[in-house]
């Protein structure tokens, strides 16, 4: 599969403001600063469509993409960020949760973790939040750049260990860097989407 055209279609905090037409979306979600900007300027080949933000936790609205003008990117708000106060923090939960538990469009979310540190107590509720609600999950490191090779097995280890990850799921490793890999990882997270339930 190929990511023809790319395209901001709204920034969302209420339900009321997400999308109709009922086109199959994919939520990318993860910490503050884990790459999440960059990994959807990557895949769409956009230098600036998601803001690279050297300042975490910016971003605080549901930013909905439609890509090749068929199916949603979703970028949910990153979590994590230690600085913000805990009436912020609750209320990006909610952002999260009611976009999580009543999106029926939402097909498959995909959990970003750095590869080079064990998945936070953050991660490991995403991942079984994800999974209890039933959707798809992919699970993509990223920042490889940052790992040599010989690197590689024990990080893969460390996340499926602590994320609980089961052998038959794949860990995909990326960088926004160098972009290695970049069709593979768009087949895997795009590519059978309108086949999901
Ligand atoms: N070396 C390297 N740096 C990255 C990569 N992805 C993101 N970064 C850097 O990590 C920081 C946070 O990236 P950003 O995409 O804004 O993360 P977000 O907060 O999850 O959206 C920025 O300084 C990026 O340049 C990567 O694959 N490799
Ligand atoms: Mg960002």
């Amino acid at each position: 599969m190929k990511i023809n055209t790319s395209e901001f279609i709204i920034s969302a905090v209420k339900k009321s403001q997400y999308p109709e037409g009922g086109a199959a979306e994919v939520a990318f979600v993860g910490r503050s600063n884990v790459g999440k900007s960059s990994i959807i300027n990557a895949l769409t080949n956009r230098r600036k469509l998601a803001r690279v933000s050297q300042t975490p936790g910016k971003t605080r609205l549901i930013n909905f993409f439609l890509l090749n003008n068929e199916f949603f990117l979703v970028d949910l708000p990153g979590y994590g960020y230690a600085k913000v106060s805990k009436k912020e923090k609750e209320s990006w939960g909610k952002v999260i949760e009611t976009y999580l538990t009543e999106r029926e469009p939402l097909k498959r979310v995909v959990l970003l973790v750095d590869c080079r540190h064990k998945p936070t107590a953050d991660d490991v509720l995403m991942y079984n939040w994800i999974n209890h609600f039933g959707y798809d999950c992919k699970v993509v490191a990223t920042k490889r750049d940052k790992i040599s090779n010989n690197e590689v097995a024990k990080s893969e280890k460390l996340i499926r260990a602590t994320l609980g990850m089961p052998k038959e799921e794949k860990l995909l490793f990326f960088s926004s860097l160098n972009k290695n890999g970049k069709d593979q990882i768009i087949d895997e997270l795009f590519g059978d989407i309108n086949e999901l339930e």
